[in-house]
């Protein structure tokens, strides 16, 4: 099975899927893994310096044949030098985010990179679309990481509606009832982080898997909210110190200082006590460690029964 679509033709993949740019975590093998299971396996240029990620550029082609992606995170101090590496490369497919994608948009259109902007408003979508975006991934507030104010249910229509080019729905996406959702919305395509997370070839740290695993309804809270930059994660002694800070009226750099680092000591050390674990709200519905391409075939071949029983709706 696979799907033929706007986002599958842009792509050139099987399914209509987008792995997240999970900082930290989203490097050549995971990125593999999900490009060779049909969807857009995607390198996390965000926590990586130039020379990392050219070699881990080097490295996805040796696992894969098939396109993949880079995910610049515009925020980054290595943004700059990130969009240099990309372009000398060649890679197929660029998403940013947090942040203005125009000169990234401006200087990898020329070479056929396709470039597909995360946003989280419509004025956001329209101004991307006007700049050359080839697509727009739409993320909704239940996301982890660095989140918009809008949830994806009502985030999705809006975009769709305001923009030509396809739109790819992100935030809340782990299961196939999420995907049959995105698509009843308007979106021909998803992007999923947090179930990616538990990939097996995910090499974040297993207590930051087990964390996700774990999770439940309430388990995620945002913090940062009053820097400009809420940032979602699960639960514990840094997001309970965090908003301590908060309501006592820190300033922005006391908070930027408790938050330096504890992303890589999460992922990387598996310092789920006062590391900074981000994941979206879906981390409820994520509950297994599995490969990732059995995660992909799973989201599809489960969104196709679902439509074919919806087909069927009114003889149950
Ligand atoms: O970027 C993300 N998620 C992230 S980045 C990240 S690393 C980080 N670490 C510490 C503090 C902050 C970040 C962790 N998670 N998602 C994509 C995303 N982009 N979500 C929301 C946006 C966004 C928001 C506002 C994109 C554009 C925007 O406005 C741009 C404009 O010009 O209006």
């Amino acid at each position: 099975m696979f799907i033929n679509n706007r986002i599958t033709r842009l792509l050139g993949v099987d399914y209509p899927v987008i792995q997240g740019g999970m900082a930290w975590v989203a490097d050549a093998d995971l990125a593999a893994a999900v490009s060779n299971g049909g969807g857009l396996g995607v390198i996390a240029a965000g926590s990586m310096p130039p020379d990392l990620l050219e070699s881990q550029i080097a490295k996805v082609r040796t696992l894969t044949n098939k396109p993949f992606g880079v995910n610049i995170m515009l925020l980054s101090a290595t943004a700059d030098a990130a969009l240099e590496v990309v372009e000398r490369n060649r890679v197929p497919v660029v998403t940013t985010g947090a942040g203005a994608p125009g000169k990234v948009i401006e200087r990898l259109k020329p070479l056929g990179t396709k470039v597909i902007p995360v946003i989280a408003s419509v004025a956001h979508a329209k101004r991307v679309e006007k700049q050359g975006a080839d697509a727009v991934i739409a993320e909704g507030m239940e996301a982890g990481g660095h989140i918009g104010e809008i949830t994806t249910m009502v985030l999705v229509p809006q975009i769709v509606d305001a923009v030509n080019i396809p739109v790819v729905a992100a935030g809340g996406v782990a299961e196939p009832r999420g995907v049959l959702a995105a698509f009843s919305l308007g979106a021909e395509g998803v992007q999923v982080g947090t179930r990616f997370v538990c990939a097996c070839e995910s090499n974040a740290h297993k207590a930051f898997k087990n964390e996700i695993i774990k999770a439940r309804d309430r388990s995620t809270a945002i913090t940062g909210a009053s820097t400009g930059h809420p940032v979602r994660c699960i639960q514990n002694r840094l997001t309970r110190e965090f908003a301590r800070l908060e309501k006592a009226g820190a300033s922005v750099e006391e908070l930027e200082k408790l938050g330096t680092g504890r992303l890589r000591a999460a992922v990387v050390e598996g310092d789920v006590e006062f590391g900074s674990v981000m994941a979206g709200q879906s981390a409820a519905l994520v509950n297994r460690i599995q490969p990732a391409a059995e995660m992909i075939r799973e989201l599809f071949e489960g969104t196709q029964e679902m439509f074919e029983s919806l087909h069927r709706f009114s003889n149950h």
